[in-house]
């Protein structure tokens, strides 16, 4: 049974790489739930974040950054944003309003005219200064006639409860999707291979980031050896691949005397404890696989579901 005027949607959140959905995201959330890099193309799923609030529930998709590429493995990604917007109630176009619109601006423009939902634009970045909100608003507003423009910084966190007003404001009236407490719907291994591939690309440089994926090889929760007159410790035990693209690429992952990897490992240690209950124990490893942001089943497996399969 639908509470009287409870409201829900699913919210797709789309915009050029860094432009700060995934910031976005997160303040929404109030927890963090997708990662966040200044590397462009970070996310490459559809990521999911839960907000409860008095007026309802919205399921908020985060998504790859809009870039045009003839490359395998970045149009797949540009698949995730599609199936978003499909899947979404309403859209919500986040432009980082500290840059001048550019090719990628018009691209995904083209994408948004035809589509027949309700529409909100959120200028972001806004604290930066100069900024070109004044003219992106002209342009938006002739272009697309939004439901509603908003200005708003994702990192301080400021114009949000603007921003949640006009979202509301374009929901229909509906049933929760989610129990109260979900704040996400990832699966615990994906959360994690996220969690990894965001200590490792905010720790390395030039093309190695995007030739990385990670694979969670093995995850079990095992007592850990009680130490003397101790309790014994409910331990998440991971072995963790950071998988590159070239033999010369692991050098640089694992770094002089595994000095980088060590670094990866103990960021990725520290983070993931603070997502998991239990003591967190990883075994971090680094190996190539060449090619294989061209192989088709890998693509599939790294851009596919971000939640648990049935
Ligand atoms: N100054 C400022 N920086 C921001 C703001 N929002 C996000 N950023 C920064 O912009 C960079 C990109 O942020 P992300 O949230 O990863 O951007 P994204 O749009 O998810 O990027 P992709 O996943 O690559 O498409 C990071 O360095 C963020 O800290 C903001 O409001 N102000
Ligand atoms: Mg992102």
């Amino acid at each position: 049974m639908i509470e009287k005027g409870m409201k829900s949607a699913f919210a797709a959140i789309v915009g050029r790489p860094s432009s700060g959905k995934s910031t976005l995201l997160n303040a929404l959330c109030g927890h963090k739930v997708s990662i966040v890099s200044p590397i462009p193309q970070t996310t490459r799923n559809q990521v999911r974040g839960i907000v409860n609030r008095p007026q309802g529930q919205v399921v908020f998709l985060d998504t790859p950054g809009f870039h045009m590429s003839e490359k395998k493995f970045n149009k797949s990604m540009m698949d995730n944003v599609t199936k978003s917007l499909s899947d979404a109630d309403v859209a919500v176009y986040l432009i980082d309003a500290s840059r001048k619109a550019g090719a990628e601006e018009e691209g995904l423009m083209a994408r948004l005219v035809t589509l027949r939902k309700p529409l909100v634009v959120a200028l972001n970045k806004t604290e930066l200064k100069p900024n070109y909100a004044d003219e992106l608003e002209a342009w938006v507003r002739e272009k697309l006639s939004p439901k509603a423009v908003v200005r708003i910084s994702a990192l301080q966190e400021t114009g949000l409860e603007a921003f949640f007003d006009a979202i509301f404001a374009n929901a229909e009236e509906g049933q929760a999707f989610y129990p109260e407490d979900f704040y996400t719907d990832q699966d615990p291994s994906f959360r994690i291979a996220e969690i990894v591939r965001e200590q490792a690309i905010n720790r390395l440089s030039d093309e190695i980031p995007h030739a990385l994926y990670v694979e969670v090889a093995d995850r079990e929760l095992r007592d850990a050896p009680p130490a003397e007159s101790a309790k014994p410790v409910p331990t998440l035990w991971l072995r963790v691949f950071l998988i590159v693209e070239r033999e010369s690429q692991v050098g640089i992952v694992v770094g002089r005397g595994g000095e980088k990897i060590k670094e990866i490992r103990q960021a990725a240690q520290k983070e993931l404890g603070k997502i998991f209950t239990q003591r967190i124990h990883l075994d971090l490893r680094c190996k190539a696989d060449p090619k294989w942001r061209s192989k088709d089943h890998l693509i599939q497996s790294i851009l596919g579901s971000s939640q648990p399969k049935e």
